[in-house]
């Protein structure tokens, strides 16, 4: 990466943070997470998102903390399960709190990117499968026309739904999110219906917000690349885990059509149904082929034995940043990095591995791709899912016992790049190197192995 050179990026970039309801605003039981930490060995070491970084009700203070900290944009998303409690039925106070929160990002002159669906789902729909029938369609349309009507006079920028294949992956092939059912087929119908929902609540946004939107969904796109790039069977496998993890999705919002390994079909309204595209980006896997896996496509996915992992196990990979710009580029979208960060509980790998990663952005923009924004993923420490509250994330760190937020280093270090525009020899200068003994890190990989 450049270190002597100051990178400038384009006037109006968007620089923000990204953070998702269940995550951080806590106390809320009425989604099918909710129910599903209650269950024995679902969390680990048994937590629950409890109080999570209660954002519901600070939400004020924490919106004046990204402003201090310089930030021209934040995405959050909607809990649909407090605005819909049960079916047809809609909380007007719910309604009401995320109009007040969307219009404290704007006294901050802070632009709102919402996302509509990230992961939870009311526990009325989990009881009638949720994204497993078609049947979701019609309930996620009526949601998405209440909200372009509430919002859409306060949001320009839209994610219809956050990560499908994420989403379909763990709770259908990994078992490891609800509803842990082992179900390849189910992750199929799932994908799929996230795709015709999306493509139904492009158009409805595009009929009824007031501003004209900006709409898109925010992919996770991981890198799968050979582990040995002269093997036929290593390059096939990765290829297959790429198609289906990364492509599918792709081809599907802008051809119109899906095509699955196992069966291919029209997407009505899919054709051209991304204004943006949505890069949630965070590691790269080698894969060998292995036909004792046939959960993963036969392939066994791993970390570069030369490469820097993060707490999770996973290899920190900037240059991919740069590759995924350059290859979605080729569907002449602008492009937003709607999340990018790393789990880092002690805080000395995110500073680096931030400018590493926004070099790579820069990279791209300097080739003319047309990235419009970055979104740390994420703003501030919070509830990761099956992780619990062991991998943070955030850029500002919570005391869960007193909520007071302190800010990282790394989010020192995002301010001045978000108020200079730009990244300084000086910045790099000031963060720690990679150090010369591995960090302690988990190992996600057994997911595949559960
Ligand atoms: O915390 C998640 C987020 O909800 C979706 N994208 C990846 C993040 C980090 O794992």
């Amino acid at each position: 990466m450049s270190e002597n050179k100051e990178l400038l990026f384009p006037d109006n970039f968007l620089w923000g943070t990204a953070t998702a309801s269940h995550q951080v605003e806590g106390n809320n039981n009425l989604n099918d997470w909710w129910a599903f930490e209650q269950e024995p060995n679902r969390i680990h070491d048994g937590q629950v998102s409890g109080d999570a970084c209660r954002q519901y009700e600070l939400y004020k203070e924490d919106i004046l903390l990204m402003h201090e900290l310089h930030q021209n944009s934040h995405r959050l998303s909607l809990e649909w399960s407090r605005i819909e409690p049960s079916e047809g039925k809609f909380d007007q106070k719910a309604i009401d709190h995320y109009r007040n929160v969307l219009e404290t990002l704007h006294k901050y002159k802070i632009e709102p990117l919402l996302t509509i669906h990230h992961f939870t789902n009311p526990q009325w729909l989990r009881a009638k499968g949720a994204w497993e029938t078609e049947a979701v369609i019609p309930y996620f349309e009526r949601f998405t026309e209440l909200v372009a009507r509430e919002y859409g006079d306060l949001v320009r920028y839209w994610v219809t739904i956050n990560e499908p294949m994420v989403y379909s992956v763990m709770g259908y092939v990994l078992c490891a999110w609800p509803p842990a059912k082992k179900s390849p087929k189910l992750a199929f119908a799932s994908a799929t219906n996230m795709m015709r929902a999306h493509a139904a609540a492009y158009h409805i946004l595009h009929t009824k917000a007031k501003l004209k939107p900006i709409v898109g969904i925010a992919h996770n796109i991981r890198i799968f690349d050979p582990a040995n790039p002269k093997s036929w069977f290593d390059k096939k496998v990765a290829s297959m885990q790429d198609y289906s993890f990364n492509e599918v999705i792709i081809r599907a919002l802008t051809e119109g059509k899906l095509y699955w390994p196992l069966g291919s079909g029209e997407i009505p309204g899919a054709k051209d149904s991304m204004d943006f595209i949505g890069i949630n980006y965070y590691s790269r896997d080698l894969v060998a082929f292995n036909l004792l896996a046939p959960k993963l496509m036969f392939g066994r996915n791993f970390p570069s034995p030369e490469a820097e992992l993060n707490l999770f196990g996973w290899e920190i990979y900037a240059e991919g940043l740069y590759r995924l710009c350059k290859r979605m580029s080729q569907y002449g979208r602008p492009i937003l990095i709607t999340e990018n960060g790393i789990p880092d509980d002690t805080d000395e790998q995110r500073p680096r591995a931030l400018l590493d990663h926004l070099e790579a952005v820069h990279k791209a923009i300097s080739e003319g791709i047309d990235v419009k924004g970055y979104y740390h993923w994420s703003f501030i420490d919070n509830f990761e899912w099956a992780e619990g509250y062991r991998t943070p994330f955030g850029l500002v760190e919570v005391d869960f016992q007193n909520q007071k937020r302190t800010v990282k280093d790394s989010g020192k270090l995002y301010a001045e790049i978000c108020k200079s525009n730009r990244i300084t020899p000086d910045m790099r200068k000031g963060v720690k190197p990679r150090s010369a003994t591995p960090k302690k890190h988990f190992n996600l990989y057994t997911y595949g192995e559960k």
